[in-house]
């Protein structure tokens, strides 16, 4: 499907205008994702003359074996207009769940924006269940691996969104009874963009496509996730720090010490072990999940279902 044509800049900020977003709005989000990526001063600006530029990228998003909530993390922001800006601003030509087309129309669609002069990034949710060549993931009558193997193979950028595509997921949690990978894995490519966590923030996934837009290199730490997102960890940017380094910690969530908002380490937070921005980014611009009274349970790491569980418990 092609969700929308192609629109100026002035075109794509009345559009969303009209949805209710004042450019003030969207100016505070661009402000927000040139942060995120540590730009300067000048970064609303010029995050949002990325996104609003004439010439989009198409974007073929696909999914693998996961829940959905990657996508739903991106199109449900209490912002009403990242659904809109992702819609307008990249060319989003194949999406399995939220495109209208079905069947043979939305194959046709696939194969159309494969063929794209333009070329295309590849956006993959979700881990590759290999078990039986594939055969327990299947969209169009291709398995999900094949379907990963020809977009991969002509794709300008390659960004794995999630624990799932990035690491594996849930469903590569032991025993991995559908021997699921993560796309790097798949592929067997060390370029492959990571946006890690369960579900991982949308501004971090808006922030590697604005830096794919201006054709800045992202840089990737071991892991492959890009350094300016995950560089630091959770527990090094955690407002509960003081708490930690003076030996205050809660004991039960229900208790004084909780709601003095205390550390959380001994109710198994895994912040110290964990890499993403989340006390500084938060999400949908609101809160993360320490702030919240919940403890990180590592969820941008690999394989944090088997290494970071039993959850709740300090270690
Ligand atoms: Fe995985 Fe996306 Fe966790 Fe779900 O689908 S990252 S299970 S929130 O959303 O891939
Ligand atoms: Fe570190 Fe977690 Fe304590 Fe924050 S709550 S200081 S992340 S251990
Ligand atoms: Fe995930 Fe921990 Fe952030 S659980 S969302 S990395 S606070």
């Amino acid at each position: 499907m092609r969700v929308s044509i192609g629109l100026a800049k002035d075109d794509a900020e009345k559009r969303l205008e009209k949805r209710g977003v004042s450019r003030r709005d969207f100016m505070k989000f661009c402000a927000a994702v040139g942060t995120a990526l540590g730009m300067g001063p000048g970064a609303a600006g010029e995050v949002a003359a990325a996104l609003t530029a004439k010439k989009r990228p198409s974007v073929i998003y696909l999914h693998g074996a996961e829940c959905t909530g990657c996508s739903e993390a991106v199109l449900r922001t209490y912002q009403p207009f990242i659904d809109e800006l992702i819609l307008d601003t990249i060319s989003l030509d194949y999406h399995e769940t939220i495109m209208a087309a079905a069947g043979e129309a939305a194959e046709d669609a696939l194969h159309k924006a494969m063929e794209s002069p333009e070329g295309f990034v590849l956006v993959q949710e979700g881990a590759v269940p290999m078990i039986e060549n594939g055969a327990w993931g299947k969209v169009g009558g291709h398995t999900m691996a094949d379907n990963l193997k020809a977009c991969a193979a002509k794709a300008k950028a390659i960004i794995a969104i999630g624990a799932c595509a990035t690491f594996g997921g849930v469903q590569a949690a032991k025993p991995n009874p559908s021997q699921a990978v993560s796309v790097s894995e798949f592929l067997g490519r060390k370029d492959v963009i990571n946006i890690a966590g369960c579900p991982p923030n949308p501004v971090n996934f808006v922030g590697a496509v604005v830096a794919f837009l201006k054709g800045d290199k992202i840089e990737l730490d071991s892991l492959q996730r890009p350094k300016v997102f995950f560089g630091q960890s959770v527990h090094d940017q955690c407002e509960r720090l003081k708490y930690f380094e003076a030996g205050q910690f809660a004991k039960s969530f229900d208790s004084e010490e909780a709601k003095k908002g205390y550390c959380l380490y001994e109710l198994g937070c895994r912040g110290p072990e964990t890499y993403n921005n989340c006390p500084k980014v938060l999400f949908n611009s609101t809160n993360w999940p320490v702030r919240a009274g919940h403890p990180c349970i590592g969820c941008s790491e690999p394989k944090f279902w088997d290494t970071m569980t039993p959850f709740y418990v300090g270690r």
